[in-house]
């Protein structure tokens, strides 16, 4: 049994595929009902989706979270629930700060009523800031956003909980991970999601923030096996999870719009307005930890993401859409 905060997120879904694949009963909540009725829809045609409970509820509501332990005594608690937006925390720095906190109850509740539960918390890259990269787990941390504070101060206070109480509980620094289920907000997907309307409507312009800026970009379906895996090992313990390369926002546009025999040059505007006060400008992981301890390691490379990102955002019915789906596919056949 496990139990999934943030269940209807990203990540959540792909968390939940795999665990069903592996034969656990999943209790899940999110605080989002929209995204809470999308995921019912993509879960309705998994043959195994009776075996997930699905809530409504916020991970702030310490009364919610006792009785939902109390009730399922999971064997494995997946913290996911955040205000995951870098660039929104800077004018929502309360509440991004409170959901990253909510950790905090996670861990006492759960030592309280069903102690043996293990805890993965989803800590981030972000919490580096410019450190110089490559990152590692023994890289200082600088954090340059309220998310990154947040996050950074919640994943001190799981290590210090865990050296006083002996428990088991343990983050992954998960460096950006994407997919077609990425919210439209995150750079990836306003991308591809850009890309595919211009070329629908043979016009258009894309607006951008910073793009020097550099993300070590890794696909959502295999980080969440990093977090299974570090929820299976003897000695809990913190993991770079990371593909080990770096590629700039530019790099990610220019990837997209050639996919669709464009020049980005011709569309992509960088406006002030999508900058934010400070920005990392490079984060890049050294996974080798986990490749050593986890035997994990990622397949999925840069130029696979964006076409598997693009190809999901192309609508099938138009002939645009056919004339560009038709050279994706033909250039992922010839590299
Ligand atoms: P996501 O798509 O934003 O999913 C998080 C989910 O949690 C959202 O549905 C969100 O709903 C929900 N949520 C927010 N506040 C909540 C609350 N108080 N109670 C219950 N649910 C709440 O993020 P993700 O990409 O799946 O990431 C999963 C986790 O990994 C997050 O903690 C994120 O910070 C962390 N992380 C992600 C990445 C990445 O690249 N994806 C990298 C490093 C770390 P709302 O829309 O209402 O906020
Ligand atoms: O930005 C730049 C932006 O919002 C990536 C979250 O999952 O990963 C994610 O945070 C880069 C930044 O993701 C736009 O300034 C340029 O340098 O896609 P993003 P993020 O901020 O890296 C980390 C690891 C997390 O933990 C977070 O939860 O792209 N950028 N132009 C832009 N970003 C956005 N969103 N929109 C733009 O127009």
């Amino acid at each position: 049994m496990a139990l999934i905060t943030g269940i209807a997120g990203q990540d959540g879904f792909y968390l939940t595929e795999l665990l069903l694949s592996k034969g656990y009963l999943i209790v899940g909540f999110d605080n989002h009902s929209e995204r809470m009725r999308k995921l019912r829809l993509r879960l309705s045609d998994n043959p195994l989706r009776s075996r997930v409970l699905l809530e409504l509820g916020d991970v702030r509501d310490r009364d919610f979270i006792a009785r939902l332990i109390s009730s399922s005594k999971p064997d494995e608690i997946y913290n996911l629930a955040a205000q995951s937006h870098v660039g929104d925390s800077f004018q929502q720095p309360k509440v991004t700060t409170d959901t990253a906190l909510a950790i905090k109850d996670l861990l006492e509740i759960s030592l309280k009523i069903h102690p043996v539960a293990r805890i993965f918390q989803a800590s981030t890259s972000e919490m580096f800031g410019d450190s110089p990269p490559p990152q590692t787990e023994r890289s200082d941390f600088n954090p340059l956003s309220p998310y990154a504070q947040a996050k950074l101060e919640a994943h001190e206070l799981l290590i210090e909980f865990r050296q006083k109480h002996s428990c088991y509980a343990c983050a992954g620094i998960l460096f950006n991970h994407e997919s077609p289920h990425r919210r439209e907000e995150f750079v990836s997907r306003k991308i591809t999601l850009g890309i595919a309307r211009i070329v629908s409507d043979n016009s258009g312009q894309m607006r951008l923030g910073n793009l020097a800026a550099r993300r070590d970009w890794g696909h959502a379906k295999e980080y969440v096996e990093a977090m299974w895996l570090m929820l299976q090992q003897e000695q809990p313990e913190e993991f770079v999870v990371a593909t080990g390369k770096s590629h700039s926002v530019e790099e990610f546009v220019a990837s997209g719009f050639a996919l669709v025999g464009e020049d980005w040059h011709d569309y992509v505007v960088s406006d002030q307005k999508f900058f934010r006060p400070s920005d990392p400008p490079d984060l890049c992981g050294d996974a080798a930890e986990a490749y050593r301890k986890l035997a994990w390691q990622p397949k999925i490379p840069f130029g696979e993401l964006v076409r598997e990102m693009l190809l999901a955002d192309l609508r099938p019915n138009e002939p645009a859409f056919r004339r560009a789906a038709s050279m994706i596919l033909n250039s992922s056949r010839t590299n």
